[in-house]
């Protein structure tokens, strides 16, 4: 049951405008008297409701009303929404308060959720297709769907095959996550913490520097024990479809009809099968890069089964994927530099990111700025000569490429089922993942808007699959959800950066909390001083619900997922302030972040 509104409008009785208002609010809370009750503060002249509203100056109701924005409304009506701990939220004047109508009165589910309702794609029980559902694509996002759909019954297939990357590297069942993406990044990101400890921690906590250090690091061990656990993975992946009664088919799947698809395998052997419903979970591939000689760059479908350390490593990219890649290099020891166009982590808080980037420097990281490679050659020694944009030159053993991913639908036969997709990058636009073909779905990186993060395609599998099999109508909820970079210094992150609040509520509407600190187990270690972790949220001044969350540190993710929980529930600062820390941990600092930018006071924190 949802909660009841308390809605005030303000106004004089004549005001055409205060009265339509009014008049659409009254007849909503006799509708949905449990949902909303209005109080009017009815004036009977202009004059009088004017000396309510604004008073002699700092007199009126408006200049105790407490919100920015209200501050500047003189006209009628003037409406705000009374919330439960006594505060008030701003709705605006006559247009807004339509606008709040329409939105009230809009379909939402029982709690105030929206419903996902599809569009009928002829699904019936006696459909006489091979398939209640195939799912191409056996990632994240279809690994997840075609399980939770065999739960509630359906017969299930899911085709799982990997075209091989320009280098040739291929891999198994689970998609990018497992093999070339999260799980590698992870563990390799790890082997460079452990040698950062072992090279600069060790000492103060009263270990002598190991006979490890002197060995120095083995790509080749490394990428042994990776590529074996990978290997385990996969195979689980395979009994677990088997025990959920899931067909898995290593086959490339292309649409022949919107209820037929083709199969090819791994020998070229063609056959066909037939379904009711699809989902389309390709995913994407890396973007290849498009310079004079770029076939000689690797990408992240390579580098972590390489068979040798990549040695002197050019990256070329400066998002997630290149900084995370470049970190762990340089944090093994390769010698590594960064080609970056622009700017670091676009789209992520710019205060952060520059941080990151100024620590990965300190950390032997090399960032050659404001260029991208014109051209690579092969020199006599099998290296690799670079020619940037600006004219200079050097040369490499390897060049990785990370410059964005694009989806993976070009040998679908989409154009076989006029399905829509975006013709800049092969994404596909759906309303609550179902495409312009109604027994057509499509979830995951494939899918236009959706965040390339895979627990949002595994989400999104199981909703969907929810949907179709068992009744559902919870949409995929995409808003809020939040993620990690794994750069040499972790950064957690969770809703609006300053950048996006700034152009979202305007320059002055919020209010940036922040604190420098130095998380306790760095503190005996002198070389951890220079960069020290960094914690900021952004908080609307309106309503002190909390609009982002940034923290950059230690254990960055395992920090920020609970954040992310309290987030989804609309965490404001003040329960923030309200919860009681755990000392002595990093992530307490959210706990106790009262320092506001606007303040000017610096953000280093002082004592325990
Ligand atoms: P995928 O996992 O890409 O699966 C698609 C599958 O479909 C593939 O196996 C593909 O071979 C197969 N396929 C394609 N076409 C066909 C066809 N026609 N027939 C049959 N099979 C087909 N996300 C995070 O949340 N955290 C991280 O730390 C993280 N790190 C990353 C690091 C790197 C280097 C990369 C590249 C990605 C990372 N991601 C991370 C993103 C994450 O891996 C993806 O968002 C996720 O894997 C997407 O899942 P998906 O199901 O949409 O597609
Ligand atoms: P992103 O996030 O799309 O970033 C691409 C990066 O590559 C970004 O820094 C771009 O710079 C840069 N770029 C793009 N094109 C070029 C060319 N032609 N030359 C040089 N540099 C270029 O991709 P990622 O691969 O890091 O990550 C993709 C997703 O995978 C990510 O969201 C994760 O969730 C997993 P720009 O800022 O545009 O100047």
């Amino acid at each position: 049951m949802s909660k009841q509104v308390v809605f005030h409008i303000g106004g004089w009785s004549s005001c055409g405008f205060y009265s339509k208002a009014s008049n659409v609010l009254a007849s909503l809370s006799i509708l949905f008297p449990s949902r909303l009750k209005v109080v009017d503060h009815k004036y009977g002249s202009r004059d009088e409701y004017r000396s309510w509203l604004i008073g002699t100056s700092g007199s009126g109701f408006r200049d105790t009303f407490g919100i920015s924005k209200a501050s500047n409304q003189t006209s009628s009506p003037f409406a705000w929404i009374e919330s439960s701990d006594g505060g008030n939220s701003f709705v605006g004047g006559c247009d807004d308060t339509l606008a709040w109508c329409k939105d009230f009165c809009a379909p939402k589910e029982e709690g105030g959720e929206e419903k996902a309702v599809h569009v009928d794609d002829g699904h019936t029980k006696g459909h006489g297709y091979d398939y209640d559902l195939v799912v191409i694509g056996g990632g994240s996002g279809g690994m997840a769907a075609s399980k939770e759909a065999a739960k509630f019954g359906a017969k299930v297939a899911v085709l799982d095959f990997v075209k091989p990357s320009p280098a040739g590297s291929t891999w198994g069942l689970g998609g990018t996550c497992v093999n070339v993406g999260c799980i590698p990044k992870k563990l390799m990101h790890n082997a460079a913490l452990i040698g950062e400890i072992l090279s600069s921690d060790t000492e103060p906590f009263g270990f002598t520097a190991p006979q490890a250090l002197e060995k120095g690091h083995s790509w080749e061990k490394m990428r042994e024990a990776v590529q074996n656990h990978i290997r385990g993975l996969n195979f689980n992946y395979r009994v677990t479809l088997r025990e959920k009664e899931v067909t898995y088919l290593n086959k490339l799947g292309k649409f022949v009809d919107a209820h037929t698809l083709s199969l090819t395998d791994k020998k070229g052997k063609v056959s066909q099968i037939t379904s009711s419903r699809f989902i389309i979970a390709t995913g994407g591939r890396p973007s290849p890069l498009n310079c004079e000689g770029g076939e000689l760059a690797i990408s992240s479908d390579d580098i972590f089964s390489l068979e040798q350390n990549p040695g002197k490593t050019l990256c070329v990219g400066a998002s997630y994927i290149a900084l995370e890649c470049a970190g762990f290099l340089a944090g093994i020891g390769v010698d590594t530099e960064v080609a970056v166009r622009s700017i670091l982590l676009r789209g992520f808080d710019r205060e952060i990111a520059d941080k990151i980037g100024a620590h990965m420097e300190d950390h032997g990281v090399k960032f050659r700025k404001g260029v991208v490679p014109a051209k690579l050659e092969k020199n006599g020694e099998g290296k690799i000569e670079v020619t940037f944009s600006d004219g200079t030159k050097d040369v490499y053993d390897t060049v990785f490429a990370a410059i964005g991913r694009s989806a993976d639908t070009g040998k679908l036969g989409v154009e076989n089922i006029n399905l829509k997709v975006n013709e800049r990058n092969g994404k596909i636009p759906t309303k609550f993942e179902q495409t312009s073909v109604p027994n057509v779905y499509a979830i995951g990186d494939v899918m236009e808007g959706c965040p390339e993060l895979t627990p949002v395609a595994i989400q999104a599998g199981r909703h969907l699959a929810r949907r179709l099999f068992d009744g559902s109508t919870t949409p995929m909820d995409y808003k809020n959800i939040c993620t990690t970079v794994f750069t040499p210094m972790e950064f957690g992150t969770v809703g609006y950066n300053e950048e996006d609040a700034k152009e979202k509520f305007g320059c002055g509407s919020y209010e940036v909390y922040h604190s420098s600190f130095n998380p306790l187990e760095w503190s005996l270690s002198e070389h951890r001083g220079k960069h020290p972790a960094f914690a900021k949220v952004i908080v609307n001044k309106d309503t002190d619900a909390v609009l982002g969350i940034h923290y950059l540190g230690p254990h960055a993710g395992e920090v920020t997922q609970g954040f992310g929980v309290a987030m989804k529930k609309g965490v404001t600062y003040n329960d923030l302030l309200d919860t009681v820390g755990i000392h002595p941990t990093s992530a307490e600092v959210l706990t106790d972040l009262t320092v506001s930018k606007s303040s000017g006071k610096s953000a280093d924190a002082k004592g325990c």
